[in-house]
């Protein structure tokens, strides 16, 4: 899926505005906000892409849950660029909310979508197209890793428009970009390994997510698809905030997923790690090959490949996806027909 969102970059040496349609150009020269909504994963993925847009291109970004966006009486800035993200792009709350911001003023709208002819696609001025192909089952999977590299793409569009990426930096963001299908596939290798610690969760009935920064809305998103398709009752927690709350859960019957890629949070990740440990929580890490962290009792690591600098998350959520399809073939659920969830939420 990743290599057709990115096939349109053959040849590329920068990324143009014209991706995102005719008159993106313009808009983005009058843009000095941005502002994303969308539900469920979707939503996931514009909280990565927040981390993106602040760092990278400098632009203030808020993400709001279009189920709520359009219950709040928000200050509107006409030089925002409303970006909706949406797999079906029939999300009637992404659509309501859509036209919300439009209704208060703002009028610079992207949408990233998988389905070219949908509604979210004909109501928005710019789109990209992230022809992911068809998602056969409910929980959104390939959508969300194909929706990161689109919002990366608007990143280093952004950034360049306004004078923050030189041409060095965009080159060497583009060939990681372009390595990221083969970094993928790498990682899908630990399919064995995380099976069988799939075995260990099958029968637990509630599970944390740990990560930190760019990795805590990959903690959220690996919560989700735990509970979207095994039902186990799951949380994603910025591992900072254990102490706040959720470490009054923690036991041994408390499995805790840890995103733990070879960043620079990763010490005081390792830190929030002892404090689960000492409560007798069970970690479950997903690690990066050079990480300086080891195994101990108690204490399991995967080790991803490589690390992947600023496109890491895209990486770290394959092995949760990955968790939560085993876990939900040991229960015997239905991976892609979970109970109670609908492909498109059009109501
Ligand atoms: C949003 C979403 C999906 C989820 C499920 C229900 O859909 O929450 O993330 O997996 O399919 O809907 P969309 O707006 O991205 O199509």
């Amino acid at each position: 899926a990743l290599s057709a969102t990115l096939e349109m970059l053959e040849g590329a040496r920068s990324v143009q505005p014209g991706l995102f349609g005719a008159n993106a150009e313009a808009i983005f020269a009058d843009v000095n906000r941005v502002l994303i909504i969308a539900c469920g994963t979707s939503y996931h993925a514009g909280l990565v892409a927040r981390y993106w847009l602040e760092a990278i291109a400098g632009v203030p970004c808020v993400v709001e849950i279009a189920s709520e966006y359009r219950y709040r009486e928000s200050v509107a800035n006409p030089h925002t660029l409303v970006v909706t993200i949406s797999q079906s792009g029939e999300t009637a709350d992404t659509l309501a909310a859509l036209q919300h911001a439009k209704n208060l003023g703002m009028a610079h709208s992207l949408a990233i979508c998988n389905a070219p002819e949908s509604s979210l696609v004909r109501e928005t001025a710019l789109r990209f197209i992230t022809r992911a192909g068809p998602e056969i089952g409910v929980a959104s999977t390939k959508a969300f890793t194909t929706q990161l590299a689109a919002l990366y793409l608007l990143t280093l569009a952004l950034a360049t428009r306004l004078g923050r990426l030189d041409a060095v930096r965009e080159a060497n963001a583009l060939q990681a970009l372009r390595h990221l299908p083969a970094a993928v596939a790498r990682v899908l290798e630990l399919e064995p390994e995380i099976k069988a610690w799939a075995e260990r969760f099958s029968d637990k009935q509630h599970a944390l997510f740990l990560g930190r920064g760019r990795h805590y809305p990959i903690a959220l998103e690996g919560a989700l698809k735990l509970k979207e398709i095994s039902y186990i009752h799951a949380e994603g927690y910025p591992a900072g905030e254990l102490k706040h709350g959720p470490l009054a859960l923690v036991d041994r019957n408390m499995p805790v997923v840890a995103v733990a890629p070879n960043d620079t949070l990763l010490e005081k990740l390792k830190s929030n790690l002892q404090e689960v440990r000492a409560r007798g929580g069970e970690l479950y890490v997903f690690a990066d090959a050079d990480s300086e962290i080891s195994e101990s009792e108690g204490v399991h690591i995967l080790r991803l490949p490589e690390h992947y600098g600023s496109l890491s998350p895209l990486l770290h959520v394959v092995p949760l996806q990955l968790l939560s399809y085993h876990v939900a073939l040991v229960r015997g659920t239905d991976v892609d027909k979970p109970r109670n969830l609908a492909k498109s939420v059009t109501v």
